[in-house]
């Protein structure tokens, strides 16, 4: 390790001397990667000594998704590196930046519940509390999107290079994990067992990465599994061929949401992989009694993807253990918490009964039993049978995953409070009921550490040097940022800031899409999934509206506007990428028009992903959270874009809600109905679109527009759509809103008129946004439901 640059240098040329003096990029890459690594291990080691030496409780986060995003570069912010780094490599002629460029970032994850999971990687690490993660090393993170014709397409992605690898093969670590086979009763002289006869094993290796927390103290780990062919012999029945062919297979990619009905098995194969591995290896010479799990181990479900998690621990304590049915559960209920992400019914996991079955029918046993002894329990209470319908975990040949996660864990949490409410007085209205003290909120956070410090070091800079450096381990001190928001020297600087940051986006867009962006337009940015739900379509038809307005309104020349789009739709979500298809098609209508362009310029970013987002969150000055209301569960990017200082245009949903209480409505551009409208009209059936288009000639004029194929070159581009707004009446309430979405984008446009007023409201933003730190999160996580206690300093 080094102290200043001048030893960094010398460490760094040794190195590259080692590798034939070639100042190259990726040997430079290559050498970095290999220094960060080596200091990485000695703390890691150093940390994982403390664990086994005082044992204290530890939790672990189970998720089938981690978008950590790039690893170097904020090693090196968390290791303190960074800045030395980079003048270092300077004075060598080497561009740090350029460098990080050369690492694939891994696509583990498909949007906010992965990049949530690596957040809190990020903050437990940095709080120094014992917490680690458990999830999969797909082979092919989530697809790269490339556009042609305008159509989303999908390439997969191969993130892992044999040469620096992110992450450690513990092949002394692998584990067994049984698929199929036959339930049989075994009589012992410690009574009858069960053992499953002639399965198919699978082998599961883990791989690690290092989570480093600030200042490089605590670094925590992230055990991904990947399958591999076992070594065991296969059951004669089975093809020996197939067999190797499918377990190859199971971590082969990551699953995209909403397309469920493709390999659903392989799914559920992936699923339990993540579940039986992990929970093995926790459990393979603990330091404790197995009584004593509760005490030592939390466990966090992330959504249902793990929740096969409750019957695998029962089954290992009961037949590993020797342990009766109470006991094991008791256990099980004390150590297994969850959190709901969405209370979308097709993201609601349902799974056949035959498939589990066949393909887990141990499993299969526990979670019918679990279901029983549930429904026993309720009939004895003398519950309505419409009560028990709801709360039984098997209804109809189907298992409800979400019943099973929360009759099987101690703490079940949504996250945001409009979310948590919704799953109390709705959704899980019966099971709040039964289970009164389970349920709690913890609303989402972000870590400042990768969303600031290292995607916007220039405005960390600027914070530092105006409130001190103390909000960097304490981001609610950001509200000391209030005292600065009139102060006229300061708003000057934060306006230089913004102009540096969207110019580096500006740069990086025509490096990469050839394409040419005004940097004094306003940076409207609306990036997440493609997602009915999200409303994209209402971004891009207020567009198609203020286009028609500039063609037929010749006093209507509004400030030039930059609306950006990112994300990627699930490959069988047909409605999604039509909303693709038609934004690009439009954006070549409107960025050709040489009247319209003059005004209006629209810039959808190929393949967004967690690197992408790192250019364009901080150059936004407009950030669109445009849900229908009730429906997006929190929403995180809302609060990354607000930490940097942009300008909510909003609908009241998700942290949405949070996040106006603290800043203040009128820092924020509101629109649109309210959750319980929205929820009353679903309950009715009364909303009619027809009744709007009638009413509105604007709106009707659109819509003609889309259903003559004028507007998307062709009707085949919008019929799709056509066919939602009208004949599935709408369902996301996008002609319902769009109206009020319309006048809040005209108080946006009159408040960018005041540059100053701007930059204020900016601020305000910025210093609200402290309580939206995911350390904040996680301390609540702690104190609430996983009572863990810090990691004792080791500098
Ligand atoms: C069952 C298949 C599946 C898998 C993933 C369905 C849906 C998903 C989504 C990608 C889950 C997701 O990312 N949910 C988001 O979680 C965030 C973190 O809590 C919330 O902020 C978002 O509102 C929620 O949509």
């Amino acid at each position: 390790m080094f102290s200043s640059k001048e030893e960094f240098k010398k460490f760094f040329m040794n190195r590259i001397a080692d590798k034939r003096s070639q100042k190259s990029l990726e040997m430079a890459f290559e050498t970095l990667w290999e220094m960060t690594h080596e200091w990485i291990q000695e703390n890691w080691n150093r940390t994982n000594q403390l664990y086994e030496k005082e044992p204290e409780k530890q939790l672990y986060y189970f998720s089938i998704e981690f978008l950590i995003g790039r690893v170097l570069g904020q090693n090196l912010v968390n290791l303190n590196f960074y800045d030395v780094v980079k003048e270092g490599l300077d004075e060598l002629g080497l561009k740090l930046s350029e460098i990080e460029e050369l690492e694939d970032e891994p696509g583990l994850g498909n949007g906010g519940l992965g990049r949530l999971a690596a957040c809190f990687m990020d903050s437990l690490a940095s709080l120094a509390l014992p917490g680690h993660g458990y999830g999969l090393r797909y082979k092919g993170g989530l697809f790269t999107q490339h556009f042609v014709n305008g159509n989303q397409t999908e390439q997969p992605t191969k993130w892992i290079k044999e040469k620096n690898n992110a992450d450690a093969r513990q092949k002394d670590l692998a584990v067994e994990v049984a698929y199929y086979g036959d339930v049989q009763l075994v009589v012992g002289t410690a009574g009858v067992k069960r053992t499953i006869e002639n399965p198919v094993w699978v082998k599961a290796v883990p791989y690690d990465l290092p989570i480093v927390g600030a200042n490089g103290g605590t670094i925590n780990t992230l055990r991904l599994w990947q399958a591999e062919v076992s070594e065991r012999p296969f059951p004669s029945t089975k093809d020996h061929t197939v067999y190797e062919h499918e377990t190859a297979k199971i971590t082969d990619r990551l699953y995209p949401d909403d397309s469920l009905e493709s390999g659903k098995i392989l799914r559920l194969k992936q699923q339990y992989l993540l579940c039986s591995a992990s929970l093995q290896d926790l459990l393979r010479n603990p330091s404790f009694p197995v009584e004593e799990i509760p005490e030592n181990i939390a466990i966090q479900i992330n959504d249902t993807h793990p929740a096969l998690a409750i019957p695998e621990l029962m089954r290992i304590l009961i037949d590993d253990h020797s342990l009766g049915w109470e006991q094991a559960w008791d256990i099980t209920t004390r150590t297994i918490s969850y959190t709901n992400h969405t209370i979308l019914t097709e993201a609601m996991e349902k799974w056949d009964c035959h498939l589990i079955q066949s393909l887990l029918p141990r499993i299969y046993l526990i979670i019918e039993e679990i279901d029983l002894r549930f429904k026993e329990s309720l009939q004895n209470q003398g519950k309505t049978v419409d009560v028990l319908r709801k709360l039984s975990i098997i209804e109809e040949g189907v298992i409800k995953m979400a019943v099973l996660a929360v009759v099987g864990s101690y703490k079940v949490n949504g996250v945001a409070k409009l979310h948590t409410n919704i799953l109390k007085k709705r959704e899980m209205k019966e099971l709040n009921e039964q289970f009164p003290n389970k349920f709690h909120n913890k609303t989402n956070g972000i870590t400042h550490r990768r969303w600031l410090i290292k995607a916007n070091p220039e405005l960390s800079e600027l914070i530092t040097e105006t409130i001190g450096a103390r909000w960097v381990k304490e981001p609610e001190r950001l509200d000391e940022l209030h005292s600065f928001a009139q102060n006229p020297s300061f708003l000057q600087d934060f306006q230089a800031v913004k102009k540096l940051k969207k110019e580096q986006l500006i740069y990086h867009l025509q490096r990469d899409q050839n394409i040419v962006v005004d940097s004094a337009s306003i940076f409207d940015i609306h990036i997440k999934r493609f997602h009915g739900y999200k409303r994209q379509l209402m971004n891009i038809l207020h567009i198609q509206m203020l286009y028609n307005r500039i063609k037929h309104d010749s006093t209507y020349r509004p400030y030039p506007r930059t609306f950006f789009f990112g994300g990627k739709a699930a490959p069988t979500y047909h409605f999604a990428k039509q909303v693709i298809k038609m934004i690009n098609t439009i954006a070549s209508k409107v960025n050709n028009d040489p009247l319209v362009r003059e005004h209006l310029h629209i810039v959808f970013v190929e393949n967004y992903n967690v690197t992408q987002a790192e250019y364009l969150i901080p150059a936004a000055e407009v950030s669109e959270q445009i849900s229908t209301a009730s429906k997006e569960a929190s929403g995180t990017g809302n609060m990354k874009l607000m930490m940097n200082g942009a300008l909510t245009i909003g609908t009241f949903d998700g942290a949405n809600v949070e996040m106006f209480e603290q800043v203040g409505e009128e820092n924020a551009f509101v629109f649109g109905m309210r959750a319980e409208e929205i929820m009353q009209y679903e309950k009715e059936k009364s909303y009619n679109p027809k009744e709007i288009i009638e009413g509105d000639p604007e709106i009707a004029k659109m819509m003609r527009q889309l259903a003559t194929g004028k507007f998307t070159d062709g009707k085949i581009n919008a019929d799709f759509i056509v066919e939602q707004l009208l004949e599935d009446k709408d369902p996301y309430f996008v002609l319902k809103d769009i109206h009020s979405y319309a006048k809040a984008h005209e108080k946006i446009l009159k408040a960018y008129d005041n540059p100053m007023k701007w930059a204020e409201m900016s601020v305000k933003n910025m210093a609200a946004s402290g309580i939206f730190s995911s350390d904040r999160t996680i301390q609540q996580y702690s104190d609430d439901v996983w009572h863990l206690s810090k990691v004792p300093s080791i500098h």
